[in-house]
């Protein structure tokens, strides 16, 4: 018989822990008490922790130590096959009312929700260890800084956590003595383990909850251990919840990269874009440059946050740490800055395939395809099989000062003024090379009515058209209606003037033979010197009903191969194809009803006037 006056577990927590925080403790508390963990963890972030854990995992069988001298303290972990994505349709913002997570959302009553998930965490951590990881998203010197404390069950979510957030004791001290509003986010893999029961490598559920709770702001994940299902600073945090904040707060939370740009004339700027998961944010925030004389720095490959500064401009900061990165396609060839950063360790890649000494490799990685690997479901593979190597969703987790291209402006704990903004999507037809909005309320059109063909990022069907307003469809964390207003509101904190312009890009356009019309890649780059050039009121451009579109002369193509058609097939603006993607964007709008604002509906009455006009 137990003691009943021996401490539980819970108080043994709360007595044993690095910090007196009570409203800290009390979640701990409440959180033990419902999960009923084996042992409990402070995670302070130290790399005596990271090594301790990652050894853990090796032993465990997740992880996969790498051979030292290619991959130095360098780990693969390979998930169940059916957990390898976001599940959008687990997905779910559980706000008061119905109409305040919009048609873009999943809901359900908070309380009913409530209940359901405290029935699936009730005892979900049994036989686990259970780790409290205080973060916070973005600098930790920010005027405002963003804290989130991820309870969860799997030391993989903690070693991914520490390479992509700022983690552990320094900002669990600057919480408690601030006494700072924190967002508590709970995951846990759903995988008890009764007594003596063997443990699996990557233990999840195949019922899997992704929820939040705006109003409480506070994010409860169960059943999964991938991506941004469980590293819960990421999507969860730092793009539904950081939504709604934004939104009380007058500033934006973005699926964006962020990306400084220096002329030869030594002037720089910054450029943020949003494109749809798989779409190229990361190879564009790592460009390496093949126009002559300019320089690319990264700051941000992923989130972007959005705030006025005090001189009257947007200011961009990347609240994250490090890259979750698609492994396939990229490649010494097409992102050697990506490449070297993922050289110097530290890394943890998942389901990408082994190679036979003891090193990774992924479709697109090396031109020279390996003769024989281990694949990401542990078969043997080699080139004559069917199916790829490594997961098209397998990811590489990077920390991000490993770049040598970063900025030093990464460091700035309130960010950099923004100049420009980019609008992408990954569209085989309709959708030029690069489109200059006509004004603000055109470019959030653009913004609204962005489409791109699905990836594999998320679970379901691949290459079907969908609208993805900036890149934000899984990720706004509320209605998309009010997402919309919201950003044309937020232009009147800043002045008129210093407005960042806005781009439309498409770097997946084909060509009359079905083959990319654009090379892409390093090749960009020309497209963001057009860009530059068109800010400093230097290159040419046509005016069509969409936009202003290049003139095939004014974009820099010294040095690459791109023949006539296909420029012509990269630039052109289609009538025909322009009629179907307007009563496309129509159906669209349709389904905001009342929703949308007024001024972005016009916008689409003026694109219509303008193709009825020529
Ligand atoms: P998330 O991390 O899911 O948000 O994705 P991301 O937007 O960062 O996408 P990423 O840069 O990882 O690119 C995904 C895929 O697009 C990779 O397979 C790339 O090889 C491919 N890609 C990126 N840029 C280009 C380009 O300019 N042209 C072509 N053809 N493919 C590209
Ligand atoms: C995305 O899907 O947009 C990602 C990967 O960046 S994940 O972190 O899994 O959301
Ligand atoms: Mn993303």
């Amino acid at each position: 018989m137990a003691d009943s006056t021996a401490p539980t577990l819970a108080e043994r927590v709360v007595a044993d822990a690095p910090t007196s925080y009570a409203k800290l403790l009390d979640w701990v508390k409440e959180v033990v008490e419902l999960t009923e963990p084996d042992s409990v963890v402070w995670v302070d972030g130290s790399q005596e922790e990271y090594d301790r854990l990652a050894g853990e995992l090796v032993e465990a069988g997740t992880f996969t130590k790498l051979v030292e001298d290619k991959f130095p303290n360098s780990y693969a972990a390979f998930s169940d096959p059916a957990d390898v994505a976001r599940v959008e349709d687990r997905t779910f913002i559980c706000s008061e009312k119905e109409e305040d997570a919009g048609f873009t959302n999943n809901w359900m009553d908070p309380a009913e929700m409530k209940s359901i998930l405290n029935d699936a965490f009730r005892g979900s951590m049994r036989g686990r260890t259970m780790y409290v990881i205080p973060f916070v998203m973005g600098h930790l010197d920010a005027d405002d800084p963003k804290f989130g404390v991820e309870i969860t069950d799997s030391a993989y979510v903690v070693t991914s956590m520490r390479i992509m957030a700022r983690i552990g004791a320094d900002v669990l001290k600057k919480m408690e003595e601030t006494e700072a509003f924190f967002v508590p986010a709970l995951h846990s893999v759903g995988a008890p383990l009764e007594p003596g029961q063997q443990d699996v490598a990557w233990p999840c559920n195949e019922t899997k909850w992704i929820v939040h709770f705006p109003e409480e702001r506070s994010i409860w994940s169960y059943g999964s251990g991938y991506g941004g299902n469980a590293l819960l600073g990421k999507k969860c945090y730092a793009l539904r919840i950081a939504s709604v904040m934004a939104r009380d707060e007058g500033w934006l939370a973005e699926h964006m990269l962020i990306l400084k740009l220096t002329s030869p004339e030594g002037k720089s700027y910054t450029i943020s874009g949003a494109f749809p998961s798989a779409c190229g944010k990361t190879n564009l925030a790592l460009i390496d440059p093949t126009v002559e004389g300019w320089k690319a720095e990264t700051l941000g490959d992923d989130i972007t946050w959005i705030r006025a500064g005090k001189d009257g401009e947007f200011r961009v900061v990347n609240p994250e740490a490090g890259y979750f990165g698609v492994a396939p396609g990229t490649g010494w060839s097409t992102n050697p800055n990506a490449m070297r950063a993922i050289a110097k360790g530290n890394s943890i890649f998942t389901n990408v395939a082994l190679t036979d000494d003891g090193g990774v490799w992924w479709e697109g990685m090396t031109d020279e395809v390996p003769e024989h690997l281990t694949d990401w479901r542990g078969n043997e593979w080699t080139p004559e099989s069917e199916t790829p190597a490594a997961h098209p969703n397998s990811r590489f987790c990077t920390p991000i000062d490993q770049t040598d291209m970063l900025a030093p402006e990464y460091s700035e704990p309130n960010g950099v003024k923004l100049d420009a903004i980019l609008f992408g999507g990954r569209r085989k037809t309709t959708i030029p090379l690069v489109t200059e909005s006509f004004d603000w309320e055109d470019g959030i059109f653009k913004g609204a009515t962005l489409s791109s063909e699905t990836t594999a990022a998320a679970v379901g069907a691949v290459g079907v058209v969908r609208r993805d307003p900036m890149a934000m469809l899984p990720f706004i964390g509320y209605d998309a209606g009010d997402y919309l207003k919201h950003w044309v509101n937020v232009s009147g904190k800043v002045d008129a003037e210093k407005l960042p312009r806005i781009y439309l890009v498409n770097w997946f356009r084909r060509n009359r033979d079905g083959g990319f019309a654009w090379p892409g890649f390093g090749e960009n780059s020309r497209v963001l010197k057009w860009v530059v050039e068109r800010l400093e009121g230097r290159a040419d451009a046509q005016e069509t009903p969409i936009g202003f579109v290049p003139t095939p002369e004014s974009l820099d193509l010294n040095g690459v191969e791109v023949s006539d058609s296909d420029l012509e097939d990269a630039l052109k603006v289609d009538r025909e194809e322009w009629t179907a993607e307007v009563q496309s964007i129509q159906e669209w709008f349709d389904r905001f009803g009342d929703s949308l604002p007024d001024s972005i509906s016009s916008q689409l009455e003026g694109l219509k006037q303008r193709l009825g006009a020529t």
